[in-house]
C-alpha cells in the first residue's frame, strides 16, 4: 500500500471471516473476531511510502478463541477478507462518525451526532446535497441541528436520499440519507406514518462463485428478480449486509431487517461471557455502520436462539438495552423457533416467528399441505393471548426445499411443485391475513451449508428452500409468487 510518508492511516475492513489479526510492517495493529461485522485498526505514521498490510485470517471453529461462530450454523462460514477494505490517511482531525437522525420529515429537519478524535475543531461545515456549506458551532457530544434545503421524504415508493457533506478541520465525510421515520402503532408498522405491509425473502449472501463477496451486479439482479416478485422486504439473515447491499435497498426503495450473527445458540453459548462480549461488540459496529441507511427499518439479533428457557434472560435483555441506547429511532425484533413457549416477547416491539408447518416432522402426513393456515393461525391466537395483541407480527421464516428441477409424480418433498404449492399458500394467508404485518419467505437462494449431521435434509449440501437456485436459476415457486405478491403489490 502507497501512502503520504509521515501521516497515521486507519484501515477500515469491511468483514473478515472469521477471526483476524492485522500487522503493517511487521507490527499488530488490530484483531477482530465478529465475522461479517466491520471493524478499524489504527495504523501509526510511518517515514515509508510503501507500507506492507498482512492480514492473518483463521476459520477454524474453535469457540474459546471465536465464540460466535459455529459449525452447526445452517450456513457456510467462508474464510477471508469478504468485504472491501479502506485506508484513510489521518490528519490533525478525523471524523469517526456522523450519525444522522430525522426529526421532521416535513420541515427536513435532522440532528447530525458528529465524532471526531485528534483536534477538535471549532466550527464543523455542512453541505446538503449541491447546496452552500453552512457553518455550526461543534462541541463534541452535542449533535448539530439543520434543516435540508428542498428536502424531500423517503419511501419505498420515492426512495430519494440527501447527501450531506460533512468537513471537521483537515478532514471530510460524506453520507447519505432518508427523509423517513420508522414507529409502529398496535399491530401496524408505520414509515412517514403509513402503515406497511411487508413482503419479502431472507437472503443469504452466498454464490457458488463468489462465495459471501457479491458482485455488485449480483446484488443488483437480486434486488430486481425480488421487485418481480412483488417485495418490498429483505430480511438479512444472519448478519450484518454488505454496506453496498444497503446501499442499494436505500436507492430502490426497499426496506430491511438488519441482524447480528447468530443461529441456534444455546446455553453454552448465550450465558458466556466472552460470547456475551464478543456480541455486544457485533451489535455495536452493526448500528454504527448501518444507522444512516434509510432502508434499515429494525434491528434483529440472536436467530433462533432458545428463547424458551431462562438462560437467555440476561442477554436478551442486554442486547434491546443496548440496541435502545444506541437507536432509539428503530423498531426490535428477534426471530423466534418457539413460536407457542417463548418467553421474551416481552422486551421487543415485534413479534416474529420462524415457522415450518408442513415440512420438518411431516414424513408420514397424508396432507401436509393443509397444516400451514392453521399452524400460522395457532401462533397468531397464542401471541394475542400472550399479551402481545398490540404488536406488529412478521412470520421472519417459512418455506420448504425444492430441488431445482426435480419433479415426481406426487408433488412430493424436495419437488419444485411441492415447494410452489406450499409458497402459493403462504403467499395468499399473508395478503389476506390483515394481523400478519410482513413475512420474508425462507428463503431467496439455494445457499451452501455443512455436510454434517444435518446431510440428509440438506441435498447437495445446501439449503435448497430458495425459490432460485444458488446461481438464481429461477424454480417454479418464483414465477407462483410472481403471480400471487407480483400481482397485488407496485
Ligand atoms: C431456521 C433457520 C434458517 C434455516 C431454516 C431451515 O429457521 O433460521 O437459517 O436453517 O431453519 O431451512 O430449516
Amino acid at each position: 500500500m502507497r501512502t503520504e510518508p509521515g501521516l497515521a492511516l486507519r484501515l477500515h475492513f469491511e468483514a473478515v471471516s472469521m477471526l483476524c489479526r492485522v500487522y503493517v510492517d511487521g507490527v499488530a495493529v488490530g484483531q477482530n473476531d465478529c465475522g461479517y461485522t466491520p471493524f478499524w485498526c489504527e495504523v501509526p505514521p510511518s517515514d515509508k511510502a510503501e507500507r506492507e498490510v498482512c492480514v492473518l485470517v483463521d476459520n477454524r471453529f474453535d469457540f474459546e478463541r471465536n465464540p460466535l461462530h459455529e459449525q452447526f450454523f445452517d450456513f457456510y462460514l467462508w474464510g477471508g477478507i469478504i468485504r472491501s477494505v479502506w485506508a484513510h490517511e489521518v490528519r490533525s482531525t478525523f471524523i469517526e462518525a456522523a450519525q444522522v437522525t430525522v426529526l421532521d420529515v416535513d420541515a427536513g429537519k435532522v440532528s447530525v451526532d458528529v465524532r471526531v478524535s485528534g483536534q477538535v475543531p471549532e466550527t464543523i461545515q455542512i453541505t446538503c446535497d449541491e447546496g452552500e456549506a453552512q457553518s455550526f458551532t461543534y462541541a463534541p457530544g452535542q449533535p448539530i441541528e439543520l434543516a435540508i434545503p428542498g428536502a424531500r421524504a423517503w419511501s419505498p415508493d420515492s426512495p430519494h436520499l440527501h447527501v450531506l457533506r460533512i468537513e471537521a478541520g483537515e478532514d471530510d465525510f460524506v453520507t447519505r440519507i432518508g427523509l423517513r421515520t420508522i414507529t409502529t402503532h398496535k399491530q401496524q408498522i408505520l414509515l412517514n406514518g403509513e402503515p406497511l405491509k411487508l413482503l419479502g425473502f431472507n437472503r443469504h449472501e452466498s454464490h457458488p462463485q463468489f462465495g459471501p463477496s457479491q458482485p455488485y451486479a449480483l446484488m443488483v439482479a437480486d434486488l430486481q428478480r425480488l421487485r418481480e416478485m412483488g417485495c418490498n422486504f429483505v430480511r438479512g439473515s444472519h448478519y450484518p449486509q454488505d454496506q453496498r447491499f444497503l446501499d442499494l435497498c436505500d436507492e430502490l426503495g426497499f426496506l430491511v431487517w438488519e441482524e447480528g450473527l447468530g443461529w441456534g445458540q444455546r446455553e453454552k453459548q448465550l450465558t458466556c461471557p466472552k460470547f456475551k462480549a464478543a456480541h455486544e461488540r457485533m451489535m455495536r459496529a452493526m448500528v454504527a455502520a448501518s444507522f444512516n441507511h434509510p432502508s434499515v427499518i429494525m434491528w434483529g439479533f440472536l436467530n433462533e436462539a432458545g428463547t424458551n428457557e431462562d438462560y437467555c434472560t440476561d442477554i436478551f435483555a442486554e442486547t434491546v438495552a443496548l440496541l435502545r441506547e444506541l437507536d432509539p429511532t428503530r423498531p426490535i425484533t428477534y426471530a423466534s423457533m418457539f413460536a407457542l413457549e417463548d418467553k421474551f416477547y416481552d422486551l421487543v416491539d415485534i413479534i416474529s416467528h420462524n415457522l415450518y408447518p408442513g415440512w420438518y416432522g411431516c414424513e408420514d402426513v397424508e396432507k401436509p399441505l393443509e397444516l400451514i393456515v392453521p399452524h400460522i393461525r395457532k401462533c397468531l391466537k397464542h401471541i394475542d393471548s400472550a399479551g402481545q395483541a398490540d404488536k406488529p407480527y412478521i412470520l421472519s421464516e417459512i418455506g420448504v426445499e425444492g430441488l431445482y428441477g426435480w419433479r415426481d409424480a406426487l408433488d412430493g418433498f424436495f419437488t419444485e411443485d411441492y415447494q410452489a404449492a406450499y409458497l402459493k399458500i403462504v403467499c395468499e394467508e399473508v395478503m389476506a391475513n390483515e394481523r400478519i404485518t410482513g413475512c420474508a419467505l425462507w428463503h431467496f437462494s439455494d445457499a451452501r451449508t455443512y455436510a454434517g449431521g444435518r446431510a440428509l435434509m440438506r441435498p447437495r449440501a445446501f439449503n435448497n428452500k430458495g425459490v432460485l437456485d444458488e446461481y438464481r436459476r429461477p424454480k417454479k415457486a418464483c414465477h407462483t409468487i410472481k403471480e400471487t405478491w407480483g400481482k397485488v403489490s407496485p
